[in-house]
């Protein structure tokens, strides 16, 4: 099963990337199918994910940038996730496994394989963000057809920082094409972009992966049980911000550093810059 990346041309997400695809190589060897699915022409991007033998998925997603509203615009790339049902490059595979580029492999993914594959798709709960939206219900348009999507009861929302997807399913009687529709319709009524379109038209359709495969660094369990280390909040570089204190917490620290063990000595000073 490929396991899929999405940048864009924030150069941070580059050396995130190549930590991501290297630690998860480390773990799987380097045959480990990925793909890097990027919408952009930098050639600085396209000649660093060369360089690091990582297959690139060229895209332009349905969408656009422009119908983007204009506080979405910095993180244009997160939205690409939305999209992998369609992408021709992966048009033979029935499930992929989206991992943001601010992950760190830590432990095998054999486990999440052996578990039943899910039905939509699998997420693992994200406890940072409450389950909070100001509309009952939302709508869109499909073909001449107006729908109703009712909001799910807020119980908790997915993290969309690793999405287990089944595109097949996806496939399946135009779903995909239902949901980028309700997607470019509403996506200036909410406020947390790729993840509550997920959450909102998924809904309990979502199933829920175990924490361990979307872990960030300051939960407690991190460092005996992550298997996906997930940069969430404060990236590697950054152990000095006023915002992330409260974050900076727990495995952190040794975290990052497992994190920067992957850059060459060059990299790694460009990176502790950032901080
Ligand atoms: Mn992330």
């Amino acid at each position: 099963m490929k396991v899929v990346f999405c940048i864009d041309d924030n150069p941070r997400y580059l050396a995130l990337l190549k930590v991501a695809v290297r630690s998860l190589r480390a773990l799987h060897g380097t045959d480990v199918p990925c793909l890097c699915v990027y919408a952009g022409t930098r050639l600085e991007v396209l000649e660093t994910v060369q360089a690091e033998g990582i297959p690139l998925a060229h895209y332009s997603p349905r969408l656009q940038h422009t119908m983007l509203p204009p506080a979405a615009q910095g993180c244009r790339g997160c939205f690409l996730k939305l999209e992998l049902a369609l992408l021709p490059e992966l048009a033979r595979d029935e499930y992929v496994l989206y991992c943001d580029v601010d992950v760190l492999f830590y432990r095998p993914l054999h486990g999440l394989f052996d578990a039943p594959s899910p039905s939509y798709m699998g997420m693992a709960r994200e406890y940072t963000a409450p389950f909070w939206h100001e509309h009952e219900k939302l709508f869109y348009e499909w073909r001449g057809n107006r729908h109703t999507v009712p909001m799910p009861f807020p119980i908790w929302t997915f993290s969309s920082g690793v999405v287990f997807f089944n595109l097949a399913r996806l496939r399946q009687r135009g779903l995909i094409e239902h949901f980028l529709a309700f997607a470019a319709q509403n996506v200036d009524k909410i406020g947390n972009w790729d993840q509550s379109l997920l959450n909102y038209f998924f809904g309990r359709r979502i199933q829920r992966l175990d924490d361990c495969w979307n872990c960030p660094p300051y939960l407690c369990s991190c460092l005996d049980t992550a298997h996906i280390v997930h940069f969430h909040g404060p990236k590697p570089w950054d152990n000095k911000s006023e915002w992330s204190r409260d974050l900076r917490i727990n495995h952190f620290e040794y975290m990052r550093h497992a994190w920067l063990d992957y850059l060459d000595a060059h990299e790694r000073a460009e990176a502790e810059c950032w901080g």
